[in-house]
C-alpha cells in the first residue's frame, strides 16, 4: 500500500451509489456468496445500487429481501464507503447494521446465504477492504472509508470513526 493517496478526493465524487447490509443476531451475521454482478464469488453483505427515487435505507432493505428474501428490521447507517476503482465507476456506499430480520434466509439467483460466526469472517474471501471497516460495525462505531482500488488490489485506504450520519 502507498502512503500518499493516488487521487486528490476533493475532486472525488460518487457516479454509482449502493449499500451493503450487515444482519448480525445470536453472535451470528448473515453474509452472502454474491453469485453474479460487481464482485461475483466473492463474499459480502446483501446489498446493491440504489435506484432512482430511492432512498439508500429503501434500496438496502429492498436489495436483502431481492437477494435473500428477508428484511432487516430498523437497520441504522453506521457506515460510508467511497471507493475510486481503475475498472469501474467511483461507488459511493451506504453500510448499514441491523439486529433483527424476518424471513428465512435463502438462496437466490443473486446469492448463497452464509451464516458466520463473528470470530470466523472470511476476510480472505471479501473485498480487500473489509477487514478495514467490519470491525468498527461489528463495534458499533461509525466510520468513513475512503479507498483506491487498482483491479482487485487495494492501493491507499484511510478510515475514520466517529462520523454522526
Ligand atoms: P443491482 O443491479 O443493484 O441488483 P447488484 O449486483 O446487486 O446489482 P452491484 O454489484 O452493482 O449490485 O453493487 C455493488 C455491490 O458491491 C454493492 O453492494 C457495494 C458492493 N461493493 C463494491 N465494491 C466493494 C468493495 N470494495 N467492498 C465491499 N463492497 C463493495 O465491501
Amino acid at each position: 500500500m502507498i502512503a500518499e493517496s493516488p487521487i486528490d478526493w476533493t475532486q472525488w465524487e460518487g457516479e454509482m451509489l449502493a449499500t451493503i447490509v450487515f444482519i448480525i443476531k445470536d453472535g451470528r451475521i448473515l453474509l452472502i456468496e454474491k453469485k453474479r454482478g460487481l464482485g461475483a464469488g466473492k463474499i459480502n453483505g446483501p446489498g446493491g445500487k440504489i435506484d432512482a427515487g430511492e432512498t439508500a435505507l429503501e434500496a438496502a432493505v429492498r436489495e436483502t429481501q431481492e437477494e435473500l428474501m428477508v428484511t432487516p428490521h430498523a437497520p441504522r447507517k453506521l457506515g460510508e464507503l467511497r471507493f475510486s476503482m481503475s475498472d469501474c465507476p467511483d461507488i459511493l456506499c451506504h453500510v448499514y447494521r441491523a439486529d433483527d430480520f424476518s424471513g428465512t434466509p435463502t438462496e437466490t439467483d443473486e446469492a448463497v446465504p452464509v451464516w458466520t460466526a463473528l470470530d470466523e469472517i472470511p476476510y480472505h474471501r471479501m473485498w480487500e477492504d473489509d477487514r478495514h471497516w467490519l470491525p468498527l460495525l461489528l463495534n458499533e462505531q461509525s466510520f468513513l472509508g475512503r479507498f483506491v482500488f487498482e483491479q482487485d488490489r487495494l492501493q491507499w485506504s484511510d478510515v475514520t470513526t466517529g462520523v454522526s450520519w
